[in-house]
């Protein structure tokens, strides 16, 4: 039978890696569509905002990465026990997503000597700092980001993690042990580790 799963993005990991992992984590099966960049001015006006990942599932199309992963969260048992981890969950979600939006331009800046000045502030201020609460959130939760369990903000974390040190060109965890457990916490998840072993090799 085919797979009642079909998710559109490029080929890389970034925003389109937590709903892989998601979807690898509740064994659903589902199609990886990677999309060569030549070919996403063709497909870009069928999308709802122009932009990816979307998910096709019975007929229909969803857009934005969060909302998905929230979706499928849902379905696999990766949200809170309560509102209040729901909101905890997504705030830590909202601030990976806050420190990617602010590596961001710093990765795609092409002028090099502007670049150089934007180096400062991120490796010195913004890294240190998202990097030392988020390790410190971890360390209170026992391994975890919320409540010391297995939630998918663990795994949009560590999906995108590779993302975030491939665009600031360094190990971003390097300095923080408890994301690093986090990491091993996740990675050892069988289905997941299953996932990384099969999934197609890219450039980050
Ligand atoms: N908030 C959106 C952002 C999506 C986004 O920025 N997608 C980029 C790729 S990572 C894209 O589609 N870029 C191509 C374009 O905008 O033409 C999400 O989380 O899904």
């Amino acid at each position: 039978m085919a797979p009642t799963y079909k998710l559109t993005y490029f080929d890389i990991t970034a925003l389109g890696e937590p709903i892989r992992f998601l979807l690898s984590y509740g064994g659903m099966e589902f199609e990886d569509n990677r999309i060569q960049k030549e070919s996403w001015p063709t497909l870009r006006p069928s999308t709802p905002f122009g932009q990816m990942p979307i998910l096709e599932h019975n007929g229909k199309v969803a857009y934005q990465s969060a909302a998905i992963c929230r979706y499928l969260a849902k379905q696999v048992k990766l949200v809170g026990k309560n509102e209040w981890e729901d909101l905890e969950i997504d705030a830590t979600v909202d601030t990976i997503t806050d420190l990617r939006l602010k590596i961001g331009p710093y990765y795609y800046e092409q002028d090099e000597k502007i670049k150089e000045v934007k180096a400062g502030p991120i490796f010195n201020e913004i890294i240190p700092f998202y990097m030392e609460k988020l390790d410190a959130q971890v360390k209170n939760n026992n391994g975890y980001f919320v409540n010391g369990r297995l939630t998918w903000a663990d795994l949009f974390f560590v999906a995108m993690v590779d993302y975030l040190c491939f665009m600031a060109n360094k190990d971003i965890i390097a300095n923080s042990p408890n994301l690093q457990i986090l990491k091993e916490n996740v990675l050892k998840v069988p289905s997941i580790k299953a996932w990384i072993e099969k999934r197609p090799k890219c450039e980050y």
